[in-house]
């Protein structure tokens, strides 16, 4: 049986990535509502994304959005964030909200809307260089909505051609990470629909090329864990966008809708060699809290990535393997199922006190009075938001 002592020094590796998005306003289609306190600038995001931190010790980095966290001085950013803490991680293009991609963006028919999504990568990997990020995620909303709406294998070689000439911009010490989503915006078809097709086009590309998983971005039933270790096995998982869902991409807590997922997914990750400071594979928050307060939703998320990551250290890979040995279905899992259920949340908060981290993050931050005090600080100005 393992022990928690004896996971401590990998749980003590651990960092997840905050989205600065999380932060701003976001909603549904039928209505945004806005929050007090919510951050106009993204140095106010990373005075969040720091508190974060400062209650759990898990969230040492912040991913940017551009053109949505666009600054004139990425170095005088970059300083910002290292005085509260924090790196800057990875960047995160945006070719979905400008008129000129109505029908695509790298997959566009035109060669001048191709080289303009081209060119705002450009400018993200510059941005990058300021701000020492490692990874450029690129998420497509390129699809269609009608049978017949667009030539699905040009599509496809465009994509692959204008995702050559981005690659070729990335510095030594950059990755490319390609997102697939299953539908939206498109709802025929998408360009990047699944991590095969993500896997097909990264790999054409190189080494610093590799698949990010966002596992909101599947259809009801797969069984995410599958694409992991396929993944790990075939050296392609370059980052996770946690979150969960219970209908389509909610972009709710992680951990929230299926907590044994989670659990299933991450000791996947840990078999498979993806776990810890020198593997390839970052993890990240992508989520947007609606209706519960931010700061408090990003702290619940991470820490549940952390629980869920001390069962799965938990579970004792040598009984497991003997057991699967044997065709001892029951019994192996069984294995499984006792580190699913081991109440960590007490050994994990003792550890919490003996690093100088609050026992209760959640119940720390609540007493703090930081919401209080950004209500009352961040008065007036335009709050940010998705779009913003
Ligand atoms: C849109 O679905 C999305 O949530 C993707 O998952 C991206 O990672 C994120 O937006 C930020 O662009
Ligand atoms: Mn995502």
């Amino acid at each position: 049986m393992t022990t928690f002592d004896s996971i401590t020094p990998q749980l003590a590796t651990q960092a997840i990535e905050l989205p600065s998005w999380a932060f701003g306003n976001s909603g549904t289609r039928f209505k945004v509502f806005s929050t007090p306190g919510t951050p106009r600038t993204i140095q106010e995001k990373i005075a969040d994304a720091a508190t974060v931190h400062r209650h759990t010790g898990l969230a040492p980095s912040v991913a940017l959005h551009i053109p949505w966290d666009k600054v004139e001085d990425y170095d005088a950013l970059r300083d910002v964030a290292g005085e509260r803490g924090l790196a800057l991680g990875t960047v995160n293009s945006n070719t979905f909200q400008d008129d000129a991609y109505k029908f695509g963006s790298l997959t566009h028919t035109d060669a001048a809307v191709r080289q303009k999504a081209i060119d705002h990568h450009f400018d993200c990997i510059d941005i990058m260089h300021a701000t020492g990020s490692q990874d450029l995620k690129i998420w497509l909303a390129d699809g269609t909505n009608y049978p017949g709406q667009g030539d699905i294998r040009g599509r496809q070689d465009r994509l692959a051609e204008s995702l050559q000439t981005i690659y070729g911009r990335i510095g030594e010490n950059q990755r490319l990470v390609l997102e697939y989503k299953f539908f939206e915006p498109a709802f025929y078809h998408t360009d990047v629909p699944d991590w095969g097709t993500s896997y097909a086009q990264v790999s054409a590309l190189g080494e610093r090329a590799l698949v990010c998983l966002d596992t909101g971005h599947h259809a009801p039933g797969t069984n995410i864990e599958f694409i992991v270790a396929q993944l790990l096995r075939l050296g392609k998982l370059g980052s996770f966008d946690f979150n969960s869902r219970f209908y389509a991409d909610d972009d709710l807590i992680v951990g929230a809708a299926d907590p044994f997922q989670l659990f299933r997914i991450l000791y996947e990750v840990i078999r498979g060699g993806g776990y810890g400071p020198d593997s390839p594979v970052a993890f990240m928050l992508d989520q947007c809290h609606n209706v519960e307060d931010k700061i408090p939703g990003q702290i619940r998320s991470v820490l549940n990535v952390q629980e869920m990551t001390a069962r799965a250290l938990l579970v004792d890979g040598s009984a497991l393997r003997a057991a699967q040995d044997a065709g001892d279905v029951l019994g192996a899992n069984a294995i499984l199922m006792d580190a699913f259920y081991t109440d960590v949340r007490p050994d994990l908060a003792a550890w919490r006190e003996s690093r100088g981290l609050p026992a209760d993050p959640m119940a720390a931050y609540a007493a703090s009075g930081y919401q209080a005090a950004i209500a009352v600080e961040r008065a007036g100005g335009q709050q940010a938001g998705w779009g913003a």
